[in-house]
């Protein structure tokens, strides 16, 4: 019997050396030591048959060798758990005292920069800033402008047709201004900025598609001095404090009185060079007090209510205040252009 205690020594102990992971170990632990059916256990088990002067150098053997393999088995998984823990620690080794990875950082385009610019101004007056589709019918870009379709204010607008004579490719945001005063009563306060398409020739102050930002204010008792005093802040936000403005008389459909509106030139400041053609001044903006028809065709009565209106070209307000003289540079995408902004 003794023998065979022996022999079970050897043997678990030989095996254990072999157990290269924890689940191994559990097998071998149920093997030799299980409560159920583990080899040493069975031997524990059968000392009751063992003739009574052998049971007790048997029973004491048997303890002893029972607290030996346990003890082989602690530190057997000990190792195995620091060698796996040191494995795990290589594989996702991590030195948190690097410095950390600069992501490139996108910025603005010089015309959405300007078109926030000139938003937030009218914004801090109390405009809603309103945005609206790119295609749209006649009656929304012409007709409700007062521009009837045989109008020769069309001729300055020649337009990309999408459905000839029903559906196009918008000239201005001013639609959206019409929609603004068809779903509510003044007063109104309202700019829209947005894409806006024309069929002409490119040069360097042209393109079929260029950015304009459009104002409309209706209340009862809205004047010219309104417009005034709300263009002066935006050219004084734009081009500097000192900039002063100036109404020249003009015509559109949409607008009677139409002015043109000049600044000082922001390149001399008024003493004159090539920019303003030696006048001291360039033109920025048109504006005008909303026709009474266009007030008509949205149920506005024009003997209650009057209203300013004007729009710019965000383009020209960026070339001249970047002092760029190719307007088709904003859409060319070239990163050396992009990257002075
Ligand atoms: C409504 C009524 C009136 C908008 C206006 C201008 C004058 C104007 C040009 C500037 C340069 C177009 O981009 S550009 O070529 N615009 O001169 N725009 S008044 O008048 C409106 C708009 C909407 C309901």
């Amino acid at each position: 019997m003794l023998d065979r205690l022996e022999e079970l020594r050897q043997r678990a102990t030989a095996e254990l050396e072999t157990c290269d992971s924890t689940a191994a170990l559990t097998a071998w632990n149920s093997k030799y030591l299980g409560r159920q059916d583990g080899e040493l256990t069975a031997v524990l088990r059968g000392l009751r048959d063992v003739p009574a002067d052998q049971r007790k150098a048997i029973g004491q053997r048997a303890n002893e060798i029972k607290a030996e393999l346990e003890a082989l088995l602690a530190a057997r998984r000990a190792a195995l758990e620091s060698a796996e823990m040191e494995r795990a620690l290589q594989a996702e080794r991590l030195d948190v005292t690097l410095p950390g990875r600069n992501e490139p950082k996108g910025g603005l385009h010089p015309i959405s920069q300007t078109i926030r610019d000139i938003c937030r101004v009218f914004s801090e007056m109390g405009f809603h800033i309103i945005e609206g589709p790119e295609v749209e019918t006649d009656y929304y870009n012409f007709q409700a402008l007062n521009i009837p379709a045989d109008h020769p204010a069309r001729d300055m607008q020649d337009t990309f047709w999408v459905v000839p004579g029903q559906i196009l490719l918008r000239t201005q945001t001013s639609p959206n201004q019409i929609r603004i005063m068809q779903e509510q009563r003044p007063p109104v306060r309202a700019v829209v900025p947005g894409k806006v398409y024309r069929n002409e020739a490119t040069d360097a102050t042209h393109e079929a598609m260029f950015h304009q930002i459009e104002g409309l204010l209706i209340d009862k008792t809205t004047t010219m001095r309104d417009l005034r005093g709300c263009l002066e802040r935006f050219a004084h936000v734009i081009f500097g404090p000192t900039t002063q403005v100036r109404f020249r008389p003009s015509y559109f459909p949409f607008t009677e009185p139409s002015a043109e509106v000049d600044v000082t030139c922001i390149v001399c400041r008024g003493t004159g060079c090539r920019v303003c053609k030696y006048s001291g001044w360039v033109e920025v903006l048109g504006s005008g007090m909303v026709h009474p028809q266009v007030l008509r065709n949205v149920n506005y009565d024009p003997s209650v209510y009057r209203g300013f209106a004007f729009g710019m070209g965000v383009e020209r307000i960026a070339m001249m205040r970047y002092g760029i003289n190719e307007i088709r540079l904003f859409s060319q995408n070239d990163l050396r252009f992009l990257n002075q902004f």
